[in-house]
């Protein structure tokens, strides 16, 4: 089985210190949780960012902080959200782009989220896909729903460019896909060939979707983003706590964890963005 990847989802923009005291926001926190994470052995830093006040922004020099407070502390990859917090616009979603990330998310579809809808209408995918490419970043597919694969295909079929088309199967948002049996695996068996996954269990499924990732061969994403809790009544302290707690589950499973090297090798990403110009 391939080496194990672990993303990190520390920041989120569905939830703040008062749901999660440890969160980090600043740059200096964002520097600190990322040696923390790279050390527990995550590779890919999913990233969200806060204004001053611990609110969500798309701001790009933001952004730009947040990047650099990452990359100065950590070998990590970086991985832009373009999904924002609900209901952020579409300009906003797209303008971080320009400081071009390793990696950046793409939801290909709207969904259903909790009571709200998180809005992704084709032509945004298809700019926000295209606008990855023309800055070098790989999109890291965002799957909430089934019907996402097939959409990711058909932007990839007419935009793409060969480049190699990673996966995260997110399971357990109120409304969308749930954590139920037999849900991975059908959704693995929409994968193009050659395709690398990863699965994402929000809150109650996380646990169980880790583990039927790791046996899967698949890799895992972990976070505040995702879980606040180790166990229940308990918080995580930190972001590497609940990376450490997937790195003895890989253990348990066989799995070596990755390097960010061989997660680079693995994605086909060079280190800085895979530029295409
Ligand atoms: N905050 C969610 C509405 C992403 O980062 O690309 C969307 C999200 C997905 O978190
Ligand atoms: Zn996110």
């Amino acid at each position: 089985m391939l080496p194990l990847i672990i993303t990190v989802a520390a920041v989120g923009a569905e939830l703040d210190r008062e749901q999660q005291p440890n969160l980090p926001i600043s740059p200096e926190d964002l520097a600190r949780d990322a040696a923390e994470c790279a050390d527990a052995g995550a590779s890919i830093y999913h990233l969200h960012v806060r204004d001053d006040r611990g609110r969500p922004t798309m701001d790009v020099e933001a952004f730009s902080r947040a990047q650099e407070a990452i990359s100065s502390s950590s070998d990590l990859i970086v991985q832009f959200t373009t999904g924002g917090a609900l209901g952020d616009p579409e300009e906003a979603r797209i303008a971080p782009l320009q400081l071009k990330p390793e990696m950046a998310t793409l939801t290909t579809g709207s969904v259903n989220f909790g009571s709200d809808v998180f809005l992704n209408p084709m032509p945004l995918v298809e700019r926000l896909y295209r606008e990855m490419r023309s800055v070098g970043t790989l999109p890291e597919y965002e799957i909430f729903e089934a019907g996402m694969i097939a959409n990711a295909q058909r932007v990839y079929a007419e935009h793409g460019d060969g480049h190699h088309q990673h996966f995260d199967l997110v399971l357990g948002v109120p409304g969308a896909l749930p954590a139920a049996p037999g849900v991975i695996p059908f959704l693995v068996s929409q994968l193009p060939a050659g395709a690398t996954w990863s699965a994402t269990g929000i809150g109650k499924a996380h646990l169980p979707v880790t583990h039927d990732a790791l046996a899967a061969g698949g890799h895992v994403r972990t976070g505040f983003e995702d879980v606040r809790y180790l166990e229940p009544g308990r918080l995580a302290t930190s972001n590497a706590e609940l990376i450490r707690r997937v790195g003895t589950l890989a253990s348990e499973a066989g799995r070596e964890v990755a390097t960010c090297t061989q997660t680079r090798e693995m994605l086909q990403i060079e280190p800085g963005g895979t530029l295409l110009v």
